[in-house]
């Protein structure tokens, strides 16, 4: 009976081990979603706002295909903070004439994160 035992218990504690090993995997999950969370909040605010914006910011990227800009824009008062980011535009040639380092002042559809309309305001040297 000792044997058995002695075989149980060894087999519990590797149990014991595994279990921890995946309490732990799951707590950094945890963390990392615990994390994500903020950035989760502010993009789910900013899903609800509607209307149009304006906006400043640098061209940072001009997609080739779409026409999309990569902007890191100043803070768009009432809608989020300044940070860098991609918006659709309206039309592809909206952003035919734009590049890196250009300053712009742009509108933008807030529901659709859709550049309206844009001009710029300095040119990149
Ligand atoms: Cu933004």
């Amino acid at each position: 009976m000792g044997g058995t035992g002695k075989g149980a218990s060894l087999t519990t504690a590797l149990l014991a081990t595994a279990l921890w090993l995946q309490a732990m995997h799951a707590l950094a999950f945890a963390d990392r979603s615990l994390a994500e969370a903020p950035r989760g909040a502010v993009l789910l605010a900013q899903a609800q706002e509607s209307g149009t914006f304006r906006g400043v910011g640098i061209v940072t990227a001009v997609e080739p295909a779409t026409g999309a800009l990569t902007l890191d824009h100043e803070e768009i008062k009432g809608l989020m903070p300044a940070m860098e980011m991609m918006y659709n535009v309206k039309a592809r040639a909206l952003s035919a004439d734009l590049r890196k380092g250009d300053k712009v002042e742009f509108s933008l559809d807030a529901k659709s994160y859709t550049i309206l309309d844009v001009k710029v305001i300095e040119r990149a040297k």
